[in-house]
């Protein structure tokens, strides 16, 4: 059984260069290394058609010269559209093949997508054990149609001969992440990744921990690695990590064997275990080795390292670009994103703190187009962006299969169900008070004023730049936000994400 792994040639993220945007995809090196794994049996390999420059018409022709028995999609919202044009191509080459999908975006729309898209499995949730099991299913029936006769698999939803949609629900979660083995970055062409960027150079995208200590009702990070609560996808939030060893031995493979020098941590909360953090930094410390780390953490962690001096623990480390979601400048309106612990306040002396050294760049994150947002409250967001070093100001979008989505949807409060304008960057949202076109014409305003304010501290930056490499980041990464913000005002559609040359090809 021959099992591929596919990323479609998609779109890519307009703050970051062509050359930045795209991260290796870990998720596919996690899956493919459980599968080899656990499946002797099957043969497996990734497809990465944007680090390869490859358009649809070469990934038609690789796609065919692969001859894939099962094809694994994982695509998030924006990126969903061409997931599903990748599963239509490989069914029409071969109408035996098996397609499964999971990820954040498959998952919570498992009935949406089991209605009409060409998918045969959705895998929910923390995928390894599921696709182990949906593999090994497929490997003892022979045939993707016998394969689906069976009975429910955990984490698993299917469409059974009879045309019933049969939903295994959230699977366990895996207790010991150790027990992982190392993601297939060798599956990879990991020199290509980050090899001319300028900020993201050498890059390596990495894991330590896996599921969030918070609920926010904006995020799916909780829910997709959530402990499941009764039947059904109800969840609770559940921060596992990995132990300090097995994460420097990560980091150590990836350094020595394939050449990464900066590290970019997927955790939803890097710092969410001081115990694991000072043991890792005192392993990376004693190795003595150069690397830069990117990771995002919580505000309260920040503070709460500070005052044991963890945080100059990590810095030492490497740790050299922060993000941070600070969602909204009042307790009130965070208590309705339900967002605990990282208030104004604290989230504040975090970045003062942060700001202390000069190698550390902080990037936060804002949430705009909340339902009572007017331009008062839209002029005081722009206040608080003043805090870090540059600030991202996102229109709030429910992430589609969550309550937040189904809520809105059956309010008639979400513009359109195109996905690929679901990127984060372009309103899809109404408010209490405007129509989503009156919310993007505010959101184009609120980005110019932020871009506006930051004129002068470019100009400071220009003049007396505290490193070289935190005055280039800032103007990149200006420029970029101060496009988007023109796109706002002045286009009428929606804004998109940015199409690579190649994308055709
Ligand atoms: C790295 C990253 C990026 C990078 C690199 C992206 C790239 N194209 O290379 C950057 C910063 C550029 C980026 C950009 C964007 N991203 Co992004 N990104 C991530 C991040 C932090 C890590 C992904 C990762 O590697 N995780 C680690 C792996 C191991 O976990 P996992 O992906 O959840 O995979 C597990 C399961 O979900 C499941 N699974 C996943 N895929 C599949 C597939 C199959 C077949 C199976 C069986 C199982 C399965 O099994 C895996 C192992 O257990 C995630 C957040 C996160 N922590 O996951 C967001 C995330 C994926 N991004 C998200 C979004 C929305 C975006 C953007 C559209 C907008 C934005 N502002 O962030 C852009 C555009 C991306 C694009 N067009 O390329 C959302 C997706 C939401 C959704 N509903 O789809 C996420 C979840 C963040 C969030 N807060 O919600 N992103």
């Amino acid at each position: 059984m021959n099992v591929l792994f596919v990323r479609p040639p998609r779109h890519y993220w307009p703050l970051l260069s062509p050359a930045g945007a795209f991260w290796q995809p870990l998720a596919f090196a996690c899956l493919a290394a459980a599968v080899r794994r656990d499946l002797p049996r099957a043969s497996v390999g990734v497809l990465d058609a944007p680090i390869l420059k490859m358009g649809w018409r070469s990934i038609e022709n690789a796609l065919a010269a692969a001859r894939p028995d099962v094809v694994c999609i994982g695509d998030e919202v924006s990126a969903s559209g061409e997931g599903l044009r990748l599963a239509r191509l490989a069914r029409s080459q071969n109408p035996r093949v098996c397609i499964i999908a999971g990820g954040h975006f498959f998952g919570p729309m498992a009935p949406e997508i089991m209605a009409d898209q060409p998918v045969d499995f959705i895998v929910r949730g923390e995928g390894e054990r599921t696709l182990v099991a949906v593999l090994q299913r497929l490997l003892d029936a022979g045939s993707c149609d016998a394969a689906r006769a069976g009975e429910a698999i955990s984490g698993a939803v299917f469409r059974a001969a009879d045309g019933q949609i049969v939903d295994g629900g959230m699977p366990e979660l895996i207790a010991n992440l150790d027990t992982l083995p190392l993601p297939a970055w060798d599956l990879l062409p990991m020199p290509l990744y980050g090899a001319r960027a300028r900020s993201h150079r050498l890059i390596a995208t990495l894991e330590h921990s896996r599921g969030c200590v918070g609920s926010c009702s904006f995020c799916n990070l909780w829910r997709q690695m959530g402990q499941p609560v009764g039947s059904g996808d109800n969840v609770r939030p559940l921060y596992r990590t990995k132990s300090p060893e097995r994460s420097f031995e990560e980091v150590r493979l990836l350094y020595e064997k394939f050449g990464r020098r900066t590290f970019c941590w997927t955790d939803p909360t890097w710092n969410g275990s001081p115990e694991w953090t000072d043991r890792f930094c005192d392993l990376i410390l004693d190795w003595g080795r150069p690397i830069e780390m990117v990771a995002w953490l919580r505000a309260d962690g920040v503070v709460r390292d500070a005052a044991s001096r963890l945080l100059d623990k990590q810095v030492a480390a490497g740790l050299r670009r922060v993000m941070i979601g600070l969602e909204r400048p009042s307790e009130a309106e965070l208590a309705t994103l339900g967002k605990c612990g990282c208030g104004p306040e604290v989230s504040s002396r975090a970045l003062e703190l942060l700001g202390g050294y000069s190698q550390v760049y902080t990037i936060a994150s804002l949430l705009f187009g909340l339902p009572d947002e007017s331009p008062e409250s839209a002029a005081a967001l722009v206040r608080y962006a003043g805090l870090a070093d540059a600030t991202l100001l996102l229109p709030l979008t429910p992430n589609p299969g969550t309550p937040e989505w189904r809520a809105a949807r059956q309010a008639g409060d979400l513009d359109c169900t195109d996905y690929s304008q679901y990127n984060f960057l372009n309103p899809v949202l109404r408010t209490r008070r405007y129509s989503v076109a009156q919310v993007r014409r505010l959101y184009g305003r609120t980005l110019a004023r932020y871009s506006l304010r930051r004129v002068g501290f470019w100009l400071r930056q220009f003049f007396r730049p505290t490193n070289r490499v935190r005055a280039g980041l800032d103007v990149r990464l200006g420029w970029r936000a101060a496009r988007l913000a023109a796109k706002g005002l002045f286009s009428r559609g929606p804004i998109l994400e940015a199409r690579p040359n190649w994308y055709d090809d």
